[in-house]
């Protein structure tokens, strides 16, 4: 059974039923609001939007103020944070154009209107700009729920700063750890903030075939319709259709990167010509710009098949090809899975703590992983903000510098991308020894692992890998670099005055030599479609082979070691592409 990256907890969202009881107040369990941030304490409020009735350029722009892209003038953006949710059924505020009972009725069911705060896109975009969420009451869409709106309005009272009880270690003491030695190791800092570029000045196209060559936001005009066509993948994959799966990440690609919102007008002359929209996705396309919905994702939506494996897939361990076999064997809901895995007190890896004896077989790691998975899924749950990302990492660099001085690391995957939310946390570790370094780095994951696991800082190991040993549950696109997946917890607060909710975080760990550092880092840093295109092109157009662990000429196996990203992109023959226009998938 191949192990399998669980889906983005996003996705289990769909899970959910529509008519079922809410995650309660999604409040009370979303990301941070009762995380202790770093500086501040910030209310995460719970948003659907029914895009019915709206332009889609508004549908973008709710958008990308929900996913906290839009940013408003002023820096007042920051006593509230918006978490857009895709099941209505986890919204704590449902956004909407449309005033009649009846029509909303098409897009809600009417038992959750009534449990929610239903108010218009204005509501969103002054609480936006405000930083604060403003009294729904004042904003309800709907006058037959003005109570309810008034009622179910989320309660920001509590969002008041922490200031000087921040627990974040001293920013310089921990940067300083992480300092790298060489010119190149220096670039790593590329982070959202410091990203310096002219978009218009990129050579990069929106028509072209390959999503390496295009630039793909995160948040784009048209995010809605993104939405709607993954859904469609999402049931093609979990149906085990990859090749269909595929047609549509390709199309969702290509949207992704197209720079205006699809309307009615461009409809049939520009976006008629992009790549990879056939026939049947212009259809869809159309269906989406007329109505503001696609008839089959509704229906997936809705199909309880499809809940069941999407929850399924949430799971750690668990792929589309699980799903189904536990689908078939009469599985249905978490509960389910708990009774089927049975709820064991589980443990460290034994790769972990058996020292060099016989490595647990692939079925037991596997069970062992699901086991782990379902009893921390509500930790899992729990999206990652930057912030904690940060302090995770800085945790992290503090103690491998106990370790081995010397290290230095790049946060790859969602985080280097810009997105506000993980579902966990990836790292990219090297040493600056440029010379010694490659065998400094071997080894070392295993122990470090180990390390953390002693420290109480990682409670699970779900997998780890070494050059000596290549591991069967890697899955295909896997490379070779050591790394670790672990379950990871950070450590209570320095000074104990505040406790901090501590969560169970999902953190991988990759270790790179310092050759193939810029390799992993770009080969981690996704997003998934980008790095397939990468792969592609880099085989198609220049005869290499592209991965993780390297770049190698197809013809004589020489390898290549870029000094820096922008010399891998170089070597594959390609315009760099600032990370946050790697977001190739929806
Ligand atoms: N990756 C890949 N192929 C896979 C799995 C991962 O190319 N099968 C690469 C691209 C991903 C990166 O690794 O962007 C990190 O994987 P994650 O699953 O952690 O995904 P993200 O970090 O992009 O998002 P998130 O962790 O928030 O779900
Ligand atoms: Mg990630």
């Amino acid at each position: 059974m191949p192990f399998k990256r669980p889906s983005s907890t996003r996705d289990s969202s769909q899970s959910s039923s529509n008519t079922g009881p809410r995650l309660k107040r999604a409040r009370s369990r979303s990301p941070s609001h009762d995380q202790a941030s770093s500086s501040s304490r910030i209310t995460v409020i719970t948003v659907y939007i029914v895009q019915a009735k709206l332009d889609p350029e508004i549908v973008s722009d709710l958008f990308r103020v929900a996913e906290g892209d839009r940013v408003f003038e002023g820096g007042h953006h920051n006593g509230v944070r918006f978490h857009l949710c895709h099941d209505v059924s986890e919204a704590e505020v449902i956004v909407t154009a449309v005033h009649m009972r009846r029509r909303l009725e098409r897009h809600i069911d009417w038992g959750i209107a009534k449990d929610r705060a239903i108010v218009t896109p204005q509501w969103l975009l002054d609480s936006a700009q405000q930083g604060k969420s403003l009294p729904c009451g004042d904003y309800a869409a709907l006058h037959d729920l003005q109570d309810e709106t008034e009622h179910n309005c989320p309660d920001t009272d509590c969002h008041c700063r922490s200031g000087s009880e921040s627990h974040s270690p001293p920013p310089n003491e921990l940067s300083s750890l992480s300092e790298p030695a060489s010119p190149e190791l220096a670039q790593q800092h590329d982070s959202v903030a410091a990203a310096e570029y002219d978009v218009s000045k990129l050579s990069l196209s929106h028509t072209a075939r390959y999503s390496c060559c295009r630039a793909s936001p995160l948040i784009c005009p048209n995010q809605g319709l993104v939405a709607e066509l993954d859904v469609i993948r999402r049931s093609r994959s979990l149906e085990g259709e990859e090749r269909s799966a595929l047609s549509y990440q390709r199309a969702i690609a290509v949207i992704k990167a197209f720079p205006k919102p699809i309307t009615a007008k461009n409809l049939h002359g520009e976006v008629s010509k992009l790549p990879y929209l056939g026939q049947k996705l212009m259809s869809m396309i159309e269906e989406y710009v007329e109505d503001g919905q696609i008839t089959e994702s509704a229906k997936n939506r809705d199909s309880p098949r499809f809940q069941a494996l999407s929850a399924f897939t949430t799971i750690y361990g668990i792929g589309p090809h699980t799903a189904r076999k536990l689908h078939a064997e009469g599985m249905r809901t978490i509960h389910d899975l708990e009774y089927h895995f049975g709820e064991k007190e589980t443990s460290a890896g034994s790769e972990l703590s058996s020292g060099d004896g016989h490595a647990e077989d692939e079925e037991k790691i596997l069970e062992r992983s699901i086991q782990v998975s379902l009893t921390l899924r509500d930790d899992f749950k729990e999206k990652i903000l930057r912030d904690e990302v940060e302090e995770m990492n800085s945790v992290v660099m503090r103690e491998l510098d106990a370790l081995l001085t010397g290290c230095t690391s790049t946060i790859v995957g969602g985080y280097r991308r810009g997105k506000p939310q993980s579902n966990d946390v990836d790292i990219v570790i090297t040493h600056t020894d440029a010379k010694g370094g490659a065998a400094k780095i071997k080894g070392l994951c295993k122990k470090f692992v180990r390390r953390l696991y002693e420290r109480g800082l990682v409670t699970h190991v779900m997998h780890l890998s070494s050059f000596r040993a290549p591991n069967a549950l890697r899955t295909t696109q896997w490379d070779s670099l050591e790394k670790a997946l672990t379950v990871f917890i950070l450590p209570p607060s320095p000074d104990g005055c505040q406790p901090r909710r501590r969560i169970h975080r999902r953190l991988d760990l990759i270790f790179a030599a310092p050759e193939v550092y810029w390799t992993a880092i770009v080969g981690w840093t996704g997003s998934t479609m980008f790095e397939r295109d990468l792969r592609l092109w880099a085989k198609e157009r220049r005869g290499l082979k592209f991965d993780s662990a390297g770049i190698t000429r197809r013809h004589d196996s020489k390898a290549f070691f870029p000094k820096n990203e922008r010399e891998v992109f170089k070597l594959l023959g390609l315009d760099w592409v600032p990370p946050l226009l790697r977001n190739a998938d929806a």
